[in-house]
């Protein structure tokens, strides 16, 4: 199998499962286990915040973003293809209860200007704006680079109307390697920032969240209350550590490959894409010719995996275990099936 359905589905590297089965480990609801203090130090180091918390997945630490910068009734202002809004099956409402003002950006980057405009004034009709929420890089659109810039002049934006920034930085390092500014400059753009271990970096489980030690404190109470507080997490906190310290680098590799599959694809039938904008290691295509769900049933049977994201979008994803061979062999494969539009 070929799979190119996400990034998640990368296998821990054997030196992490070396990691996770020597890991020095307490019980970390006491706060005492060395393993998952280390990869919080790391975290917050590599991000420039005060402090971290380790999280089960990146669906709890943006909710747990939400819950501790939110009361019930107020609303959130994010982009319209945002993970949070589209992905994380309605939980800020059952959480948080919070309502979501969706606006418009441009390949997955909010206008400054929209988001000035969207934030309430005071007045009793209006649930008051709590929160933005940013996606860097932006999944929906692509994997797309938020530039640093839009991102610097939303948050002076918010801080002047004392609304605080969230940043779902699930593949945060995805855009530090891409651009060349290191990820605790995205994150100082912003109030917190969930990054994610286990997509790109290869981790097998588990997200952080960055932010001031008054923010940490609000968040690890809520990852409790919503039975995150996990016990000796140092198994899973190890290949965390790993992932920060050796994976992040080479996802410029995971780059490369996404730009060489989206040029093979731009040249097919069927195919609508402009691999220039291919910036990191998703890439989202519109088929003119085939149906979506037929398509990705198509390759299923020529042993390739991707996903469908609408009726007429196919998301392709690279990561550590698609390597240039499998793309080479997928490349063709897929050409077939557009060219004979069969299922
Ligand atoms: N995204 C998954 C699916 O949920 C769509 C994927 O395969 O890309 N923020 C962003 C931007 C994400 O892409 C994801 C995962 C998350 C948050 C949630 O992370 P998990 O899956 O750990 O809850």
């Amino acid at each position: 199998m070929i799979d190119l359905r996400s990034d998640t589905v990368t296998q821990p590297t054997p030196e992490m499962r070396r990691a996770m089965a020597t890991a020095e480990l307490g019980d970390d609801v006491y706060g005492e286990d060395p393993t998952v203090n280390r990869l919080q130090e790391l975290a917050a180091e590599m991000l420039g915040k005060e402090e971290a918390l380790l999280v089960t997945s990146g669906t709890q630490g943006n909710q747990i973003s939400i819950l501790s910068h939110c009361a019930p009734a107020s609303e959130v202002i994010l982009e319209e293809g945002a993970h949070i809004l589209n992905y994380e099956a309605g939980a800020a409402a059952a959480l948080a209860g919070v309502q979501f003002r969706p606006l418009a950006g441009e390949r997955g980057a909010l206008s400054p200007a929209d988001v000035s405009e969207a934030i309430r004034e005071d007045n009793i009709h209006f649930p008051p704006t709590a929160l933005i929420c940013l996606e860097n890089t932006h999944n929906r659109a692509g994997g797309t680079v938020i530039p640093l810039q839009t991102m610097a002049t939303i948050y002076r934006l918010a801080r002047s109307r004392s609304i605080p920034v969230h940043l779902d930085g699930a593949r945060l390092f995805n855009a530090a390697v891409a651009s060349g500014i290191p990820a605790r400059q995205y994150a100082a753009a912003c109030d917190s920032v969930q990054i994610c271990l286990s997509k790109g970096l290869a981790a097998p489980v588990g997200s952080v969240i960055a932010g001031t030690s008054d923010l940490i404190a609000r968040a690890r109470r809520w990852r409790k209350i919503l039975g995150g507080g996990m016990r000796q997490a140092g198994i899973i906190a190890a290949p965390g550590i790993i992932a920060l310290q050796t994976m992040v680098e080479r996802l410029s590799e995971d780059h490369a490959n996404a730009r060489f599959l989206a040029e093979g694809l731009a040249l097919m039938p069927g195919i609508e894409l402009n691999p220039v904008q291919v910036e990191t290691n998703i890439i989202i295509v519109r088929l003119t010719a085939m149906d979506a769900a037929q398509f990705s049933e198509a390759l299923r049977k020529r042993a390739i995996l991707v996903n469908t994201i609408g009726r007429d979008r196919i998301r392709f994803t690279t990561h550590k275990d698609v390597t240039r061979s499998h793309l080479e062999k997928a490349l063709p494969q897929i050409n077939g099936v557009l060219k004979r539009g069969e299922a």
